[in-house]
């Protein structure tokens, strides 16, 4: 192997391990197609129900959409058992995308504060799990991103000589 080969081998495998980490990141439009409503677009229960089953990782968004006037406040365990009405609430614009931090772990609970829609059902508690930090790039790359990793450092390593000569 030419001395020239090793730092464009570094250099795929930066780009790959980036690649495989934005792909990780998954995107939940909150509630499905019924997005972020009250009664009697939903039922009781119905944002339980949507969560059940469903894996939320850090890094992942949290896409609130909806229609007419609600909000999305990010609140306590007591306050979304309470249907507190706080004051710190997200607007936007009919939509609003909440970002899980990297980092993110354990319980997140959201609430609309308009009216009694959280009464009704229009609350959110999700448990969010993040893979603990290892030493080389987490997020372990799939099977797929290995392979094709191997394909490119064996490519690159027959092909800079090559050009080298
Ligand atoms: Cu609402």
């Amino acid at each position: 192997m030419g001395r020239g080969v090793v730092p464009v081998d570094c250099l795929v495998v930066a780009i790959l391990a980036c690649l495989g980490a934005a792909a990780a990141a998954t995107e939940y439009v909150i509630g499905g197609s019924r997005g972020w409503t009250a009664p009697p677009n939903i039922t009781a229960g119905y944002y339980t129900e949507w969560a059940a089953g469903k894996t939320f990782a850090g890094g992942d968004t949290l896409k609130f959409v909806w229609n007419g006037t609600h909000n999305v406040a990010n609140v306590t365990r007591e306050e979304y058992d309470n249907c507190t009405k706080v004051s710190s609430v997200l607007e936007g614009g009919e939509m609003l995308d909440f970002p899980l931090p990297a980092n993110a772990n354990g319980l997140y609970y959201f609430i609309c504060t308009v009216d009694s829609h959280c009464q009704n059902g229009q609350k959110l508690a999700i448990t969010v799990i993040s893979p603990t930090p290892t030493e080389s790039p987490n997020s372990s790359p799939s099977s797929t991103a290995i392979g094709a990793l191997f394909m490119l450092v064996l490519l690159s390593s027959s092909i800079v000589p090559m050009l080298m000569n």
